[in-house]
């Protein structure tokens, strides 16, 4: 299975190029895609309902603002959604962060940190492993290296 990245603008992309990263470290597969709830509802709609048959196991959508995107995909399907808040020079992020988690019972959306593209991909590929072992080794070997960083740190 692989993941989808959207993002509500190419100007969120220098965000979640994070998620890209962590996803290419883990050497899962992914397609990403410029996508917005406002400006491109009817596409929106043919994206998220074609993902399931086109392999996606987890949509991770960033969006800023008025921040929609994780939430209209959310309705849209039964697939894990994972909100990634822009920050905005307007509100700091705020804004994104609050347009996304208060989301109505019954359509969830699981939102990460106000630019949290890199957790969006590591929850992402949390969510794979468990139907892929090889995944699992992979995030220990993951979570020792960290561990190890703090432990040979020297001040
Ligand atoms: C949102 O509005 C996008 O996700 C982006 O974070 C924000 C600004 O978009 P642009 O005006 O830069 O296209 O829809």
């Amino acid at each position: 299975m692989k993941v989808s990245i959207i993002m509500g603008s190419v100007s969120d992309y220098d965000v979640m190029s994070g998620a890209e990263q962590i996803l290419s470290a883990f050497g899962v597969d992914f397609e990403k895609k410029v996508i917005s709830a406002h400006r491109t509802p009817d596409l929106m709609y043919e994206y998220v309902k074609g993902a399931r048959d086109r392999g996606v196991g987890v949509i991770i959508a960033g969006a800023g603002g008025a921040a929609h995107l994780a939430g209209v995909a959310a309705g849209l399907t039964t697939l894990p959604v994972i909100a990634v808040p822009m920050q905005t020079k307007s509100l700091g992020g705020l804004d994104s962060l609050l347009s996304m988690v208060q989301m109505p019972t019954g359509i969830p959306v699981a939102t990460v940190a106000i630019g949290g593209a890199k957790n969006a991909a590591i929850l992402a590929v949390e969510i794979l492993a468990l139907s892929c072992p090889s995944l699992t080794e992979k995030l220990d070997e993951y979570r020792r290296q960290q561990a190890d960083k703090i432990i040979n740190t020297t001040i």
